[in-house]
């Protein structure tokens, strides 16, 4: 089973400042994790990050066809893009929404998530974990289905 884990705008900034809600690690260390744990799970992943909404769209519509499932942190896009909500209504593959933070108990504009209601599930507020949790229900619900 093949996952494509996409980033959204400033993850590749992680470790270098609000370490209080984001953590010390950095993004290699992020991918270094998601790719352990995709091992210990069975799975192939690809990872994709970008600053850019577009690009985070056309990412979501080149897993079409191609991967079985997507893992999506669109960081702060998860709060205004319905691009993003469209592409991934569009592919209509099974995704995970991930949030390195709990987006319910910071400011109010972050409890939306337009993204999260193209999604089968949501984790938020595990760190890093959350990409974990995010692979583990994909493999354990979607992995053998044709
Ligand atoms: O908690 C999450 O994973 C978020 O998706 C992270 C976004 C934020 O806009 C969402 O509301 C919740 C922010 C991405 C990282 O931002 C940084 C800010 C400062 C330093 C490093 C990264």
């Amino acid at each position: 089973m093949k996952i494509l884990v996409i980033n959204g705008p400033n993850i590749n900034l992680l470790g270098i400042r609000e370490k209080n809600i984001y953590g010390e690690a950095d993004y290699p260390a992020l991918l270094a994790y998601i790719e352990n744990s995709a091992q210990e799970f069975g799975l192939e992943v690809e990872c994709f990050q970008s600053n850019h909404e577009g690009d985070l769209v056309d990412a979501i519509q080149s897993a079409y066809g191609r991967v079985d499932a997507i893992v999506i942190n669109p960081a702060a896009y998860t709060h205004t893009s319905i691009a993003i909500l469209d592409a991934l209504k569009a592919v209509a593959l099974p995704a995970v929404e991930v949030h390195l933070s709990d987006i319910h108990q910071r400011e109010e504009f972050r409890r939306l998530s337009y993204a999260g209601m193209a999604c089968v599930k949501t984790y938020c507020g595990l760190g890093f974990a959350g990409y974990r949790e995010a692979l583990k229900y994909l493999a354990e619900h979607y992995s053998n289905r044709p």
